[in-house]
């Protein structure tokens, strides 16, 4: 057995959190069998949405569908998971799926043993048609500079389509880039860093970050990032999108 004497580089605000991997807590639940689930963003610290991991150890056979009104979305980080349409994720694969209104019974996930993915939660704001199941992988999206900045390459993973109420992106920063300028916004983020590290400022906090940290930040935290280092960082990202302030639940 070995003890971290008490240390975690986890910290928990009352407008972000940095979640470390040293301080995850596994968990079982009902709804998704042959799992075990670290939620790590949540409604209960003040967000709108959730963010998990998901492992699976012993195969995940079916997971219920998402509840009524409830979007999902599946970023693959080990392994292979299936959704009953027929969808295979593979690392770096990512699915929308949309609320079960959309397509009857939701879209059943499963995975084979030791597969590992993100899992993003939300209530759908539908202000029309609810789009369709999306699913595709980082290696097969563009990329495009932020604001001009060809060492910060954005890869938008969902179409930039109104009827979508979220943005996921990959975020790709050469060594030493940063984003330009110290954002505040009214659109919270769930953020887990893939690769790299570097230095990220919440509010009035300096965080070194690393692979595997995730990030909640909520409406209108200052938010900045810097790569450090000798490899390029990169981090996946969620943002409230398409909705407008009095709209948010
Ligand atoms: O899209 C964004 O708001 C993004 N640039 N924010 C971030 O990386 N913290
Ligand atoms: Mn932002």
């Amino acid at each position: 057995m070995s003890t971290n004497f008490g240390m975690t580089r986890s910290d928990i605000q009352r407008n972000h959190a940095l979640l470390t991997p040293e301080s995850h807590e596994w968990i079982t639940q009902p709804d998704w069998p042959g799992a075990e689930l670290a939620w790590l963003i949540s409604p209960d610290m003040g967000a709108k949405f959730a963010m998990g991991i998901v492992r699976s150890t012993d195969g995940i056979p079916a997971a219920a569908p998402a509840p009524e009104g409830i979007a999902r979305f599946l970023f693959c980080l080990d392994g292979k998971v299936r959704l009953k349409s027929g969808v295979a994720l593979a690392p770096e694969g990512f699915a929308f799926i949309p609320p079960g209104a959309r397509t009857g019974d939701g879209d059943v996930v499963s995975a084979e043993p030791g597969s590992r993915f993100v899992l993003f939660e939300w209530h759908f704001l539908a202000r029309g048609p609810v789009p369709e199941l999306v699913s595709g992988s980082v290696a097969d999206t563009a990329g495009t500079p932020l604001r001009g900045d060809d060492w910060l390459m954005v890869q938008k993973l969902l179409p930039t389509d109104p009827a979508f109420d979220a943005e996921f992106n990959i975020m790709n920063f050469e060594p030493g880039a940063s984003l330009a300028y110290v954002e505040t916004h009214f659109m919270e983020h769930g953020l887990l860093m893939l690769d790299g590290g570097g230095i990220y400022r919440l509010d009035e906090r300096w965080y070194p970050v690393q692979a595997g940290d995730a990030i909640w930040m909520g409406p209108h935290v200052p938010q900045w990032f810097g790569a450090l280092g000798r490899q390029k960082s990169r981090y996946l990202i969620y943002k409230n999108y398409n909705r407008p302030p009095l709209s948010q639940r």
